[in-house]
């Protein structure tokens, strides 16, 4: 089995709590940051053993992750093997991610974040509280490069996303960690662990068992979501206008807001079926006597969750680009002002998104590949939720068939981006052992 007391918490489970803080700092004194980093930090860091049962949960839970830039402060020069993390996010945002650069937050353009501390907790002041506590011991050695206060939204959108669907139901199984629930795939360790079965790449022995970490602060227009969902409302007549918008919006997405899968349930939603972990992510697109290179009278072919993971539409279905998800919303509930205008405010105080956080062992085969070259793809339509058009540009046109179940031919025209990145970066989060041996001095 896996080391679960030495890998951080976030990777396998995540830390699953209603208030997490991305702190991401820049080392400004490499001796004393690593003198502090083995006695001070170490024991605030939270492994997954401790996430496991609620009894030994901290109050607020503590990971830790290094960009490049950050290794090389602490003259940490091992080539840990992925060429994405060396160079860092800003080196593919265009070619490859698809980002107009000029969206960034400048904290993410520059060359000033050297790691981020990832804190949660139930509420803000605990959060506040224990960074507080990392900033003593560190006694100066680290200033602020850039903060995001992720937060779960209220009420009975928790767990919803700013959109409004549900989120976090379909990660993969991890081989020897985790029991699989009908439908979920089986993932070998290494694809998320560096040096656990699966992972092909010469690692030094030091960072197994850690994880990379893709950073990304995912803006959504959520009022211009909306509204275009009201404009291309589908014209099924058993349903509502309400309903009607409602289904655009599942057919894009994958699943109704409730969570419920479109693949088993194309034309209504079905919240106990969305309720139903055992039923909830038992599906894989295809059906007896349909066409599964065809048939999208079930799914489209681009809703972003098929997009994102094509599960049996790739035969054999894919086992090398799997990403295990651990984001959480960040920023305000959409305001009437905002509501009544169907535009997102630009007061940078009131933009809402998604905090996005994948672990993979290898980012161009994870997090980069999802993006590139199946979201932003326009084989099968371009993601209609995430797709860019792959070369840096705002509000590219695209032309999905499929979101009409009654006439899947039919193709609905994305004139806007939904999701709009503000940036990011690629991060190593190290085994426990790593902090102590190699990190810290
Ligand atoms: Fe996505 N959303 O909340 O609207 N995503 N995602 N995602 N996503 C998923 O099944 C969303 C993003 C994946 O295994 C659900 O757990 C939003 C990026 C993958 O069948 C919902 C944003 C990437 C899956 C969302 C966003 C991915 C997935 C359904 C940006 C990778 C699982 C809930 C703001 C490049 C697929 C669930 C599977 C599911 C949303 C971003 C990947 C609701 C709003 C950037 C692999």
């Amino acid at each position: 089995g896996l080391n679960l007391t030495n890998i951080q918490g976030d990777i396998l489970i995540g830390m699953k709590k209603n208030k997490e803080l991305f702190f991401f700092f820049t080392i400004i004194n490499s001796t004393l940051f690593r003198s502090q980093l083995g006695s001070g930090i170490l024991p605030l860091i939270t492994p997954t053993s401790q996430l496991l049962a609620v009894d030994t949960q901290p109050t607020t839970a503590v990971n830790l992750a290094f960009s490049q830039r950050g290794l090389t402060t602490l003259d940490i020069t091992d080539d840990l093997g992925d060429t994405a993390f060396a160079n860092g996010q800003i080196d593919n945002v265009a070619s490859i991610l698809g980002d107009e650069t000029s969206n960034w937050e400048s904290a993410f353009a520059g060359t000033s974040i050297h790691g981020v501390f990832l804190l949660a907790s139930d509420t803000v002041d605990n959060v506040n509280a224990t960074l507080s506590q990392i900033q003593a011991l560190l006694n100066g050695s680290i200033t602020e490069a850039y903060s995001l206060q992720g937060q779960a939204r209220p009420a009975d959108q928790q767990g919803h996303e700013h959109f409004g669907f549900m989120d976090g139901i379909s990660n993969p199984a991890v081989t020897g960690f985790s029991t699989p629930l009908p439908g979920q795939q089986v993932i070998d360790p290494g694809l998320f662990l560096l040096g656990e079965t699966g992972d092909t790449v010469t690692r030094p022995a030091w960072a197994k068992d850690g994880s990379f970490l893709a950073f990304r602060q995912l803006q959504q227009r959520v009022p211009e979501f909306n509204k275009f969902l009201v404009d291309n409302a589908l014209s099924n007549p058993n349903l509502t206008a309400d309903q009607n918008a409602e289904l655009l919006g599942a057919r894009m997405m994958g699943r109704w807001k409730s969570g419920a899968p479109v693949d088993l349930t194309p034309t209504v939603d079905d919240p106990v079926l969305a309720a139903d972990p055992q039923r909830n992510n038992n599906f894989n697109y295809s059906h007896p006597g349909f066409d599964l290179d065809t048939d999208q009278t079930h799914c489209p072919f681009s809703a972003h969750l098929r997009k994102t993971n094509p599960r049996a539409g790739l035969n054999p279905e894919n086992t090398a680009n799997h990403i295990i998800r651990a984001g959480i919303p960040y920023g305000p509930e959409v305001t009437d002002a905002e509501n009544a205008s169907n535009v997102s405010s630009t007061d940078p105080s009131l933009e809402r998104g998604l905090a996005f956080v994948a672990y993979q062992s290898d980012i161009n085969a994870g997090f980069a590949f999802l993006q590139q070259l199946w979201a932003n793809n326009a084989a099968y339509g371009v993601d209609p939720i995430i797709g860019t058009d792959g070369l840096g540009q705002a509000d590219v046109p695209r032309s999905p068939s499929g979101l009409d179940p009654a006439d899947p031919t039919r193709i609905i025209t994305i004139d806007q981006d939904f999701v709009v990145s503000r940036g990011g970066e690629y991060f190593f989060s190290p085994s426990l052992s790593a902090i102590q041996n190699t990190l810290a001095i």
